[in-house]
C-alpha cells in the first residue's frame, strides 16, 4: 500500500530517505530550507513547511538539530499528524519534542539512524524508534524500506539514548584504532598492514568479551581470574610512557589510565576491568 509521506530536510540523509521512500512507491513531498537541493529526486516540492506538512499525515523530519526542527515547524498546523523525527539529538530533547508535538495534536516518534546515507535502503542499516507504539505499528511497513526498524519503548528518549550509546562504543573503537595507528606509525610500521593483519583480528576477539562484562555489570560482580584492574592499571601507565617516548600524544589514553588509577586507589585493584563501570556513575562508587 502506498502512503503519502512528507520529508523535511534534504541534507545528505534527508535526500537518501526521500529517494528510498519514492523508490518504494510512496508519493513523497519534500521541503528544504535552501530551495533547489537534490534536483535529481522524483518528488513533489513544497515551497513552505506548512505546504509540505499539508500533503500527508506522516511527516519525517531529518534536519541539522532539534532547534532547526522547531524553527521549521513553528506555526505549522500539526493536528492529526504523525511526526517522525530522525534528527540526531539527546534523550531530553526527544522527550521535550514529544511533549511539544502532543500540545499541537500530533503523535510523535523519535528515531536514531544507525547508518550513513549510502546505507539507507540497503542491508545493514537500522533505525531505532521510540515514542508512540501505535504510530510505529501503523507506519512500520512504510518505514521498513529505509532501514530495519526497531521500537524501543514508549519513552521518546529511548531511541536517542541507545543511539548515543552505540555511537559511544563506535568512538571508543575509533579512539583505540587511532592511538594504535599512531604508535606503530611512529616507528615506521605500515598502518594498513598492521591494521589488517593484527589489529582487526585482535579487536574482534576482544569484542567477544563484552557480553561477559555486561553480565558482570548487571550482577555487580567483578571477581576475575584473568588480569585484574591493578595489572591493567600498571599496563596503561606503561603504555602512556611508551607513547611519550615515541613522541605520540597520550590525550586519548590518559583519561582511561587515570580512571583505572582512581579505581585501584579506592581499593578495587583485585577486580575485573569491567568494574571501571562503577567509576562512571557518580552515584555509585562502591
Ligand atoms: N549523515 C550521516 O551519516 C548521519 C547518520 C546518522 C544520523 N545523522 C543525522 O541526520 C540529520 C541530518 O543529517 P544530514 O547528513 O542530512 O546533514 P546535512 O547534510 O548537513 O543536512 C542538514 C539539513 O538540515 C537543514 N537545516 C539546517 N539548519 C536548518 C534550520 N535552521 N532550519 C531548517 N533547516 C535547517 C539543512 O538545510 P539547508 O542547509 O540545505 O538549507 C539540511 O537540509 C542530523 O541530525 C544528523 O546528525 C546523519
Amino acid at each position: 500500500m502506498s502512503e503519502s509521506v512528507v520529508v523535511l530536510g534534504l541534507g545528505l540523509m534527508g535526500r537518501a530517505l526521500a529517494r528510498t521512500l519514492a523508490e518504494a512507491g510512496h508519493p513523497v513531498t519534500v521541503w528544504n530550507r535552501t530551495p533547489g537541493r537534490a534536483p535529481e529526486l522524483d518528488v513533489a516540492r513544497a515551497e513552505t513547511p506548512a505546504q509540505a506538512v499539508a500533503a500527508a499525515r506522516l511527516v519525517i523530519a531529518c534536519l541539522l538539530d532539534y532547534p532547526s526542527v522547531y524553527e521549521t515547524l513553528d506555526g505549522v498546523d500539526l493536528e492529526g499528524k504523525v511526526l517522525v523525527n530522525l534528527t540526531t539529538g539527546r534523550p531530553s530533547e526527544a522527550r521535550e519534542a514529544a511533549g511539544w508535538a502532543a500540545e499541537r495534536g500530533a503523535e510523535y516518534l523519535d528515531g536514531g539512524i544507525m547508518a550513513v546515507p549510502q546505507m539507507i535502503g540497503g542491508p545493514g542499516a537500522s533505525i531505532l524508534y521510540s515514542g508512540s507504539r501505535e504510530a510505529f505499528d501503523r507506519y512500520r511497513a512504510v518505514l521498513e524500506p529505509l532501514a530495519v526498524p526497531s521500537h524501543l519503548g514508549e519513552d521518546p528518549g529511548m531511541a536517542s539514548l541507545q543511539d548515543l550509546a552505540m555511537l559511544t562504543g563506535m568512538y571508543g573503537q575509533i579512539a583505540g584504532f587511532l592511538q594504535a595507528a599512531a604508535l606503530v606509525e611512529s616507528q615506521g610500521v605500515g598502518v594498513v598492514e598492521f591494521t589488517q593483519t593484527r589489529l582487526v583480528p585482535w579487536m574482534r576477539s576482544m569484542l567477544e568479551l563484552l557480553p561477559a562484562w555486561a553480565r558482570d555489570i548487571e550482577a555487580k560482580s567483578y571477581a576475575t581470574e584473568v588480569s585484574n584492574l591493578e595489572i591493567n592499571a600498571s599496563g596503561l601507565v606503561n603504555l602512556a610512557r611508551a607513547f611519550e617516548e615515541q613522541g605520540v600524544t597520550t590525550e586519548l589514553l590518559a583519561p582511561l589510565r587515570d580512571l583505572m588509577a582512581r579505581r585501584v586507589a579506592r581499593g578495587h585493584g583485585d577486580q575485573s576491568l569491567s568494574s571501571l563501570f562503577e567509576e562512571l556513575h557518580p552515584d555509585l562508587h562502591h
